[in-house]
């Protein structure tokens, strides 16, 4: 136990350290994977969340009984107890290299059950020879010759200054203060050791027992208490499938070409970021896994692997914050290509009378999103990438929800762990908590990009440029106004997908003096963008945007 408990702290340890499958957890998922369907559904019914942790006891469990055994039978075959754990360290390799393996390095993957393989054979080796058990010596170990002249090992004896044990009383002796104490010790130790085999190595097997159990503990709590979370390297190296739906090839014209105006396809690095984290959860792809659940016919589990091995689509979607000033920063068009929600919902079979989604991120923040939302046809989608590369951790790696037309806090989910169907008058999500909406569509939207405001340009021909959003429905008009003059038709870039922003611009005659351009956007339902000034709570900011020029 102390051989096999070693090899599996040290194993743990590994897997924190440098990545790959945990001994523990690796034989655990290919249990899962193996287990009959009935088997399956009887564990979800019966055990629901706590599958998790009953099987990781189940297999330690065994792992224990498996040892136990092998410490049994190696009292009298010392071989066949190093050959079976040989083989608890092969099963734990084996388990990493058939898995669902999400690692590029195959080396890496296996590499915790190589250590434990490793550390447990030579920890039972040692067991037994301290033991005198030496399962390769066809003679007795090395303490035979001192202890040789004698059936049982004695307390302290000068007369044999060589012997180990002796040492070890020594120093017991001298330590001891009192005459009385340091007799008692040793004497208590010799008469312990009346039964033990000839040659045993007392104080060697103590020293292996305790260095193999600290090695046991030490190892599973060090691994425990690490930072945890994997490397970038380990993201990027994820190998996202080509969709199966590809987004439309951009055409040039999508782009304004006017100096200053946003990037149509907004940069990872620069993209606006919102979450309630101090540090950005860097989960491991290998342990995430997404439950869907709730009022559903079917509750689902899947891995990354299972997500990755679905139609995936490809899509241009623009997200914006719910609190977003009039004119502000926090939005942003990405390339995203995921798993559509739908398709889930379909597998899942949704149960009549749901009307909403509570979906959980890793470190507990809840948010509610409209039933309808997400099967209406619209490119909802558990997005697994963004903008050609696994999602940033920022931005939720590795999974997150994408729902075009709805604002960040009602659908976009980052580090999405738990999806369960449900009802509205059922829950209260995390920011509904805190006097935001319960449901909120993103308004009809525009901004001036250029001239910056309180900009100077010479006076003459000049251009204003700039974004208009209403994802889901699209953008058919964009005008603008300068100081109190009429609304001027801006010249609309070309539309990508009516879930992406769309650029605008506005060539105009500037008189010398300040002026006001204020800017207006139309979706293409006709509704004209209001210029009710509403501040971001409780569902999204409204009024129009202007910006004051100075020219000269
Ligand atoms: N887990 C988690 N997901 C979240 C949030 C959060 O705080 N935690 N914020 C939401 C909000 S308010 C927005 S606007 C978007 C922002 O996504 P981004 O940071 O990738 O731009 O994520 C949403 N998803
Ligand atoms: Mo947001």
């Amino acid at each position: 136990m102390l051989a096999a408990g070693a090899g599996l702290g040290l194993g743990e340890l590994t897997a924190a350290l440098a990545g790959g499958t945990s001994p523990v957890v690796g034989v655990g998922t290919q249990l899962i994977d193996l287990a009959p369907g009935p088997a399956k559904d009887w564990a979800v019914k019966n055990l629901g969340t706590a599958d998790k942790p009953i099987l990781v006891g189940a297999v330690l469990l065994a792992v224990t009984g498996f040892a136990l055994l092998a410490g049994v039978i190696g009292a009298s075959k010392p071989r066949v107890a190093v050959g079976m754990t040989i083989a608890l360290g092969l099963l734990a390799i084996l388990a990493a290299a058939t898995g669902r393996t999400l690692a590029a390095n195959h080396f890496v993957q296996v590499l915790p059950g190589f250590v434990t393989l490793l550390v447990a054979t030579i920890g039972m080796f040692l067991v037994l020879r301290s033991l005198n058990l030496n399962p390769f010596g066809g003679r007795r170990g090395r303490k035979t010759a001192a202890a040789e002249g004698s059936t049982r090992i004695v307390g302290p004896s000068p007369t044999r200054p060589n012997d180990r044990t002796a040492d070890l009383d020594a120093v017991t002796v001298g330590s001891g203060g009192s005459g009385g104490s340091a007799a008692a010790g040793a004497g208590g130790a010799e008469s312990g050791e009346r039964e033990t085999p000839a040659g045993f190595d007392r104080r060697g097997f103590l020293v292996t027992a305790i260095a193999l159990g600290a090695a046991g503990v030490g190892g599973l709590a060090v691994s425990r208490v690490l930072p945890g979370g994997v490397d970038d390297a380990t993201r990027a190296a994820i190998k996202i499938p080509a969709p199966a739906s590809r987004a439309n090839a951009l055409p040039a014209g999508v782009s304004a070409d006017v100096a200053g105006v946003s990037r149509f396809v907004t940069p990872n690095k620069s993209f606006y970021r919102v979450d309630t984290l101090l540090t950005v959860p860097k989960v491991d792809p290998r342990n995430w896994e997404l439950r869907v659940h709730g009022m559903v016919d079917r509750e689902l589990r899947f891995n990354l692997a299972d997500l990755l091995g679905r139609r995936l689509v490809e899509r241009d979607i623009t997200l914006t914050c719910v609190s977003n000033e009039v004119g502000g920063p926090y939005v942003g068009n990405a390339r995203w290509i995921g798993v559509p929600i739908a398709d889930i919902l379909q597998e899942a079979g949704v149960r009549a009378g749901a009307d909403a989604v509570k979906s959980t991120s890793v470190d507990g923040l809840t948010i509610g999103t409209p039933l309808k939302a997400l099967a209406d046809g619209r490119d909802a989608i558990f997005a697994v990438a963004m903008n050609g590369e696994p999602l940033p951790f920022e931005h939720g790696f590795p999974v997150r929800m994408v729902v075009p037309g709805l604002y960040g806090y009602v659908s976009a989910t980052k580090w999405i762990v738990d999806f369960e169907v449900t009802r509205f008058e059922d829950f209260s999500a995390y920011w509904t908590d805190r006097g935001w909406s319960v449901e909120a569509p993103i308004k009809t939207s525009s901004r001036i990009d250029v001239p910056k405001g309180f900009a100077r340009i010479k006076a003459g021909p000049a251009v204003a440029a700039g974004v208009a959003w209403a994802q889901n429905r699209g953008i058919a008009k964009v005008e603008v106004q300068v100081d109190e003059g009429p609304w001027q038709e801006a010249t609309l870039a070309l539309e990508d997908t009516i879930d992406t922003w769309r650029q605008w611009t506005l060539r105009w005659n500037a008189t010398p003096g300040n002026h006001r351009l204020t800017v207006r956007a139309t979706d293409a339902d006709g509704q004209v963008q209001t210029t009710d000034r509403a501040a971001p709570r409780p569902n999204g900011s409204s009024g129009l945007h202007n910006t004051v020029v100075m020219v000269e």
